[in-house]
């Protein structure tokens, strides 16, 4: 099944000049980048985009994080980009990720952990949808 799902290099890649390959290890998995943009979240993005994390201890950090520099926002397309790409991302903890998997490869601890991959459908939906509203 041919699906899009949304993607993001947090701002740790971006900082350490590694967001390049990165995407050149996107693009070598078979996913087509159907939008890109770099860009400076707001306060109010961040807490809009993790609202489900919000009654969490770490939500604070979270926010403070995912505003600490630019992030590349990504809309991302294969056969089933949405287990695909987390596959591609590896664990939220990078110390337990796989090797090969880009939170392996990029991240730095489970807060700094390189990238963002929708977990569901609806979430893919949601996120899509508030980063990139005119994509359908
Ligand atoms: P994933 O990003 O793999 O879906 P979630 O949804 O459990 O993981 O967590 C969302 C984000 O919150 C993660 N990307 C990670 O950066 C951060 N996070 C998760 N657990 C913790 C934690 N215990 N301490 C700090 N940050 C965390």
């Amino acid at each position: 099944m041919m699906q899009k799902t949304f993607g993001m290099i947090k701002p740790g890649p971006i900082a350490a000049k590694e967001a390049g390959e990165v995407i050149r290890l996107i693009e070598l998995n078979g996913f087509n980048i159907i939008r890109m943009e770099k860009r400076q979240l707001s306060k109010q993005d961040a807490e809009r985009f993790y609202a489900v994390h919000q009654s969490k201890p770490f939500f604070g950090e979270l926010v403070e994080y995912i505003t600490s520099g630019p992030v590349i926002i990504m809309a991302l397309e294969r056969e089933n980009a949405i287990t695909e790409w987390r596959n591609l991302m590896g664990a939220t903890d990078p110390s337990k990720a796989a090797v090969g998997t880009l939170r392996k490869m990029f991240g730095e601890n489970i807060g700094n952990n390189a990238v963002h991959g929708s977990d569901a459908p609806e979430t893919a939906t949601l996120e899509l949808g508030q980063f990139f509203p005119d994509l359908r």
